[in-house]
């Protein structure tokens, strides 16, 4: 018996906002590298999350979800990675939500077809559809005149469906031998996973009240023994703004802060010290000078 050969390459992971490309990403890895909300452009950076198997290695590029809102400079940033993210992979996942298919998953699919990547079509959140006989004419329907090396319907929440999209990804990829060490899970630093940790408690507690223009900026990162300190300032671009981050008394400041301290020793195996500012500056999420200098490229 010829041994099955190993495979590995990347993988993009594309679709419109908020169809679960971060969660997938993250039930993957098997550890939460990307933030996750119920709100659109959580994920504002392109991301790599590390995803090893005894038969490959999934190198996974989550994205700032492409949409066409184009006004924002930070928005055209989104765009590009998301867009920017297709170069050299070796194929890409089109993450859409059961039961939906519209005009942005149609920019998506084409954007890949135009990449001239393999695309594998996985129908994310399944476990919402209740009547799962609606399932088999809706995904004959959206597959209807595409071309897909193979439709995973899935539920990335619940973890199922996805051996077999592994299964079929692998497929795609070249035989090498892998490309990150078996203990890696991402690319980013843990400076920037700090961050982010931050910001996906920012989206979680304020929801609708958070100001779209909010970031995170962690100032010092520090291992002491065995402990890290690290300083995150929230930038906010109006007074009212830094109001509503603080909350009353400072309580809104301090749960987000300890949220971010629990996830972070999670992903970090060590104490975390973290304390937290809130600082305003404005303009800067349509300054194309600002968001360089704040981390985003
Ligand atoms: N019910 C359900 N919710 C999901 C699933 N996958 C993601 N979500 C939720 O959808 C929202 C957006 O997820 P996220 O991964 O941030 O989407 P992204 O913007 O495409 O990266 C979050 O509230 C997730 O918990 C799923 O399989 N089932
Ligand atoms: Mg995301």
């Amino acid at each position: 018996m010829t041994p099955t050969p190993h495979r590995a390459g990347y993988v993009a992971v594309i679709g419109r906002p908020n169809v679960g490309k971060s969660t997938l990403t993250n039930a993957l890895v098997g550890a939460k590298v990307s933030i996750v909300s119920q709100r659109p452009q959580t994920t504002r950076h392109r991301l790599l999350g590390i995803a090893t198997f005894p038969e490959g290695q999934l190198l996974l590029v989550d994205t700032p979800g492409i949409h066409r809102e184009q006004k924002r400079a930070m928005n055209r940033m989104m765009n590009r990675a998301a867009r920017g993210s297709l170069e050299g992979v070796d194929a890409a996942l089109l993450v859409v939500r059961a039961g939906q298919w519209d005009d942005e998953d149609t920019l998506a699919y084409d954007a890949l077809r135009g990449a001239g990547v393999p695309v594998v079509l996985v129908v994310n959140q399944v476990d919402r559809i209740a009547d799962k006989t609606k399932l088999l004419p809706y995904l004959a329907k959206i597959t209807e005149g595409r071309e897909f090396a193979g439709v995973h319907p899935i539920s990335a929440l619940k973890r199922s469906g996805l051996e077999a999209l592994v299964k079929s990804l692998l497929a795609l990829l070249p035989e090498q031998d892998a490309l990150y060490g078996e203990d890696e899970i991402t690319d980013k630093s843990q400076r920037f996973l700090a961050g982010e940790m931050v910001r996906e408690q920012l989206m979680r507690q304020l929801g609708e009240e958070l100001p779209y223009a909010t970031t995170v900026e962690i100032e010092r990162f520090e291992v002491d023994g065995a402990m890290l300190r690290i300083g995150a300032v929230i930038w906010v671009e109006r007074d009212g703004q830094k109001a509503i981050v603080i909350g009353k008394a400072g309580t809104r400041l301090r749960e987000i802060g300890a949220k971010a301290r629990i996830q972070m020793e999670r992903l970090f195996g060590s104490k975390v010290f973290l304390e937290t500012w809130v600082r305003v500056r404005e303009g800067w999420s349509d300054d194309e000078a600002a968001l360089r200098q704040l981390g985003y490229e």
